[in-house]
């Protein structure tokens, strides 16, 4: 169960605590940009939301993860957050010595289990370690001296990593993990640290690649997972799927993508209702400095439709991180009313909310329907996302009723492929992303509401 009400005061009075963010941030901003975090797993303890996370430490440029040890940040409100140190390390493994990967932390009798991947130092690459405290924030020790999940479990995953752990509410606890298309599930023992019974592979969990994590509501259990498909995500990137099932071992039944792929090539996903908010948390690498090795953990709001699917997550984090190639495109449009500006969209600003026009804003009051914006470049450019910041003026300029990317494929525009739905939200970046083109032109195409014209306040392509 990850909602629990319990202990959560005296734990917040733990040592090392460190103030990160002191006033709220915009939703989905990354949770610290004071270090790269990924691998979120949330827990809701009492009036608390932890987010238990891996912490990248790769240095800049660096081609592959650098994980030492796993972090904890709190908030009472999804959008300011603490983080309360290293509570978890590889040297709490003595038999472990890398690659402190996607964990999660279970709550079962009042002792909170923290499952670990690990390189064990044995045969083969990854294990999964358990850990445990008396509180959400621990102390945490290894509760085994040994590997929960090793090669040597029969029937374990091609990689033993990223498990994710559920107690039914007959107290039944269930383990899932692994990694290259290899999802395992098993029961728990009454003692949390050993498996009891035989490991079994889940049916109809499709395109599965890694990262599960699994949940119920309203009777119904939700198993989410990154798949890396070309139906949902260009080549090496992850989207999110997820799959419902009567029973939790399955079998599965596919329900599509939650949530789209995002700037990192590897995303992982943790869904939870807090203060009754539902939420996707997961990782991009939005950060400044940001890469697919130096990810950080973000979150959004998560929306149901009556019959128990979820909505696709709209992702609001502004990129934050790389090259905005808006900087050295030229801009041109289908129309600017004499009053706008159009340059005001790749002067890098970032607006306070989108009726903030203090650096200029494009508009094309007094036309209505479809109107663009294009930027072009001297030699082509690899995109695969674009962020729109719209402008509102509360009067003639309202937000767009839909809009889509278009690129140049050399003899005419064409749709932008596989493109995530084209935001139209107020007082935030709204991202698009679409499978990589390469091309030497972008188009936004915007259709106005009825009886309005169009607005933006930055066009941004990150890279
Ligand atoms: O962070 C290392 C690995 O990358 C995780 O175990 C996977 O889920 C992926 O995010």
């Amino acid at each position: 169960m990850r909602r629990l009400r319990a202990v959560a005061a005296a734990a917040a009075a733990a040592v090392g605590l460190v103030l990160v963010t002191a006033a709220p941030a915009p939703a989905a901003a990354p949770i610290t940009t004071a270090l790269y975090t990924a691998d979120p797993a949330a827990l809701v303890v009492g009036d608390t939301l932890h987010l238990y996370t891996g912490h990248d430490e790769a240095p800049a440029g660096g081609t592959n993860f650098v994980m030492r040890d796993w972090h904890v940040f709190t908030s009472g409100d999804a959008t300011t957050w603490t983080d309360q140190g290293a509570k978890l390390k590889l040297s709490d493994f003595p038999w472990a010595g890398a690659d402190a990967w996607a964990g999660e932390v279970e709550a079962k009798g009042g002792k909170y289990y923290w499952y670990a991947p690990v390189n064990g130092n044995g045969a083969g690459w990854m294990d999964i370690g358990v850990a445990v405290g008396d509180s959400p924030l621990g102390p945490f020790h290894d509760a085994k001296g040994g590997p929960l999940i090793s090669d040597s479990t029969p029937n374990s995953s091609p990689l033993n990593i990223d498990p994710t752990v559920f107690t039914d509410d007959d107290g039944q606890s269930y383990i899932y993990w692994g990694s290259y298309y290899g999802l395992r599930a098993a029961r728990l023992g009454a003692d949390m640290i050993s498996l009891n019974g035989a490991v079994t592979t889940p049916s109809g969990v499709s395109n599965f690649w890694e990262a599960p994590w699994m949940f119920k509501r309203n009777g119904v259990y939700y198993l989410a997972y990154a798949a890396n498909d070309s139906a949902c995500s260009a080549p090496g990137y992850a989207c999110i799927r997820y799959a419902t099932a009567s029973n939790p071992l399955g079998p599965w039944t596919h329900r599509g993508v939650v949530l789209d792929q995002v700037s990192s090539t590897t995303n992982h996903p943790a869904i939870i209702e807090f203060k009754g908010q539902w939420y996707m948390v997961y990782h991009n690498a939005a950060a400044p400095g940001g890469g697919n090795f130096r990810r950080s953990v973000t979150l959004d709001k998560l929306y149901w439709n009556a019959d128990g699917t979820m909505q696709k997550v709209v992702q609001t984090t502004g990129p934050t991180t790389g090259t905005n190639l808006a900087l050295t495109a030229t801009a041109s449009t289908s129309y600017v009313s004499s009053g706008e500006t159009l340059g005001a969209i790749k002067d890098g600003f970032t607006p306070a909310n989108s009726a903030d026009h203090s650096h200029g804003a494009y508009g094309n009051w007094n036309h209505q329907g479809t109107e663009w914006l294009e930027y072009q470049w001297p030699s082509a450019q690899t995109v695969n996302r674009v962020a729109t910041y719209w402008f509102d003026d509360n009067q003639g300029i309202d937000l767009p009723a839909s809009c889509k990317v278009q690129y140049w494929n050399g003899s005419a525009y064409v749709d932008a492929p596989g493109q995530s739905g084209c935001g139209v939200a107020a007082n935030t970046f709204n991202t698009t992303t679409f499978t990589a083109v390469s091309t030497t032109r972008l188009r936004l195409s915007i259709t106005s509401r009825s009886g309005f014209s169009t607005g933006v306040l930055e066009w941004q392509v990150p890279h």
